[in-house]
This record gives C-alpha cells, structure tokens and sequence, in this order.
C-alpha cells in the first residue's frame, strides 16, 4: 500500500518511523527523482505541524534574535532555487553488512540517495538578517521530531561549520519538485545542505542557534559519526563526524542478479561527489577492474547534483561481473574494496560498485 503519497514499489526498511527507498531502476528515469521516489530516511515518528503555526526561530550568538512565521520567512528574503541531492550516510550499507553484520541499522541499497529541485531562502540572508556573529564556529539545527533512538530521547539536529552555513547554496526550503514540501520530507521547511551527508538537511526546522561549538545533539556528536572498525559504537565521541560526502557512485541497471539477453546491454547508474567537488569521469569494467571503459556521462543539471550515466556492453552468454567506479574533479577516486570500509554502523561505502548478472542466448 502506498503511504506518505510514495510509490507502492518501494522497499520500505522500517513502517514506523517510515524509511524507504525507490528501485534502483527507477532512480535512472531521470535526473530529478519524482517526489514519490525519493528515498525517505526518518529517526522518529513525523510532526504533524500547521503552516501557519510554524516558526522559526533564530537565537544564539546574533545581534537580533528572530522568531519568523512561514510568511515571513517567503517575503522578507529572495527566493532561490536549486536542484541538490541528498545521500543519506548510510547509503549501500547492504554491501557493508555482507561484509560483517551491522545490528540496529537497516540495509539500505543505492536508493537512499535522490536528487530534487528544492525551493527556499539562503540560510545565509537569515543570518545576515539576524546579525550572526561572523566569527562563531557553527551554526546548529534543530527539528520538531523526538527521536526515541537517541540516549536521552530528543528531538532531531545537527550543525554545520558557519563558512559552510554562509555558502549560497544552503536554503531553507519549502518546496521540493515545485510543490510545497511533503510533510514526510520536513514541511513546512527544511535545511537543504547540498554535498554533505544528508543528516545535515534537518527537516522539520524550528531553531537555528549560532554557536561556537558543533552541535551536542545525539545525531552531530554520537550518530552520524565514521568510528574505527574496533570502536564500541555506543562509545561516546570515538569516531569523527560525517560532513561533505565522498565521491560515490552506483549501478541502477541492471539489477544485481538479473537474466539478460546475451548481446548489447546498456549499463546505467548514479555518480556523486559532495564538498566543492564534482563528478569528473565514471569508469566501468567487466573484468573486476583490470580493465576499464568510460562512461558517458549525462549532461550537469546543477554544480549539487548527481550525474546520472550509461554506458553500452556487449555480453556474451555467461555470468557476467560489471563493475563501476566514479572520479571526482580533486582526482578522488571510489576504493575498491568494501571490506576495507566497514564501519560500526556502516557509513559512507563509496567501494566500486558491482552487480552479477547472467547473459542467456
Ligand atoms: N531531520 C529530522 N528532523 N529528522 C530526521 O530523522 N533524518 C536525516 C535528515 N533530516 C532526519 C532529518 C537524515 S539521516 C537524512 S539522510 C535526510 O533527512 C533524509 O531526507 P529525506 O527523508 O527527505 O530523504
Ligand atoms: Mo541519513
């Protein structure tokens, strides 16, 4: 059954609090994911706020603390729009959890990634406007969800570094896709970080602090946190915090385990890089990497946004290994082994992509 107005094909990790993803293949239709696909990645039960109720509120070191209602916020800052993608940290954890098991932590595949049109005010205007300390250390975030997973219970944040809050492509949203903003996406508005782990992206906005240390939220200074693999993941402060998203990539098409006709077969999938980084080439191989092919990439739709690509093979008849590996424009490159990431509670697996699949005559 379809909820949150999701398509009924996507693979739901967890009821309540709702987290899902949409096909793989259905992420390489098109380079904006419909609003019915984006993936959806919760830590608590969704608030259920009334527009016009809705404030925001931003205090901490400003000159002028500002409580602002919705049609405030649309009317005293210019409007901006851009399209950005979201990765989720625990993006491809499955391939991790192959590796060891991750107890507590869902297996997500590629799709908890999603790329939109997000529509919104610079958070920086906001700051401006409140007189923002220019020398403070972050700015943090806070939602109006109380998550249950967090010791002690509390509500949703996180923070940026204030270089990164002054950048101009961090909005406050209120739209997605040219509709107002989904409830289960964090309307009435939300934080929109492009290029850094979609923890970050606080939905459900209601305080914006300037402040000089990051944010002691349980999901800035205990989850969302890449530990050594020896760390006790309840281990307060091991680890360091997740911030710009490192170059990745995925195969969407086919499907891992798929039968496909022996002959031409099209190979098609998702590359990104967070940061101030782009997307420079995706390479592919059939031959675990000894040797590779480029990738023709689909033309930039945003400096925030994936690249969706493709590239044609021909396949004999046989089980058949495809393998794929993004650059990006600081010469990073995806590692190779999964094996070599695993983490405690499986972050940030940027290893080679693959899929199996077999070619029938
Ligand atoms: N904001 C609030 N208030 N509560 C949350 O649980 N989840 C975060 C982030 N913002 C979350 C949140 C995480 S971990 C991710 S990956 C993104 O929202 C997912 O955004 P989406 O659900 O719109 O895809
Ligand atoms: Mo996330």
């Amino acid at each position: 059954m379809a909820v949150w107005g999701k398509r009924a094909d996507m693979t739901v990790h967890e009821a309540e609090p709702f987290n899902a993803e949409p096909p793989a293949a259905v992420l390489a239709e098109g380079s904006a994911t419909g609003t019915d696909a984006f993936f959806v990645r919760n830590h608590g039960p969704v608030p259920r706020i009334e527009p016009e109720q809705w404030r925001l509120r931003v205090t901490g070191r400003v000159a002028e603390p500002l409580v602002l209602p919705l049609a405030q916020l649309r009317a005293r800052f210019p409007v901006h729009e851009i399209v950005a993608t979201l990765q989720c940290a625990g993006n491809r954890r499955a391939g991790l959890m192959r590796v060891r098991d991750i107890p507590g932590e869902a297996p997500w595949g590629a799709g908890a990634t999603s790329t939109a049109v997000w529509t919104g005010v610079r958070l920086s205007d906001v700051l401006d406007a409140a007189g923002a300390a220019r020398d403070a250390g972050h700015v943090a975030f806070e939602g109006t969800d109380v998550s249950p997973e967090a010791t002690p219970p509390q509500r949703f944040g996180g923070s940026i570094a204030l270089a990164a809050a002054h950048r101009d492509d961090v909005l406050l949203a209120w739209a997605m896709n040219g509709a107002p903003l989904p409830v289960v996406h964090g309307g009435p508005v939300r934080v929109v970080v492009p290029g850094q782990v979609g923890a970050r992206s606080v939905k459900w906005i209601e305080r914006i602090t300037v402040q000089d240390p990051p944010s002691d939220n349980y999901f800035q200074a205990r989850s969302y946190r890449l530990l050594p693999p020896e760390a006790d993941p309840g281990e307060p402060g091991a680890g360091f915090a997740l911030g710009p998203v490192a170059v990745n990539s995925d195969i969407l098409v086919p499907d891992d385990g798929a039968e496909v006709p022996a002959g031409p077969l099209t190979v098609r999938g998702y590359a990104f890089a967070g940061g101030d980084r782009g997307v420079a080439r995706v390479d592919v191989s059939t031959d675990d990497g000894r040797t590779w092919r480029q990738a023709e990439l689909a033309d930039p739709i945003g400096p925030w946004a994936w690249r969706l690509w493709r590239h044609r093979l021909d396949v004999r008849a046989g089980p058949v290994e495809i393998t794929a590996r993004a650059w990006d424009t600081a010469a990073g490159v995806q590692p190779e082994s999964q094996a070599q990431l695993w983490n405690p509670k499986g972050y940030a697996n940027n290893a080679w992509a693959r899929v199996r699949v077999t070619a029938t005559r």
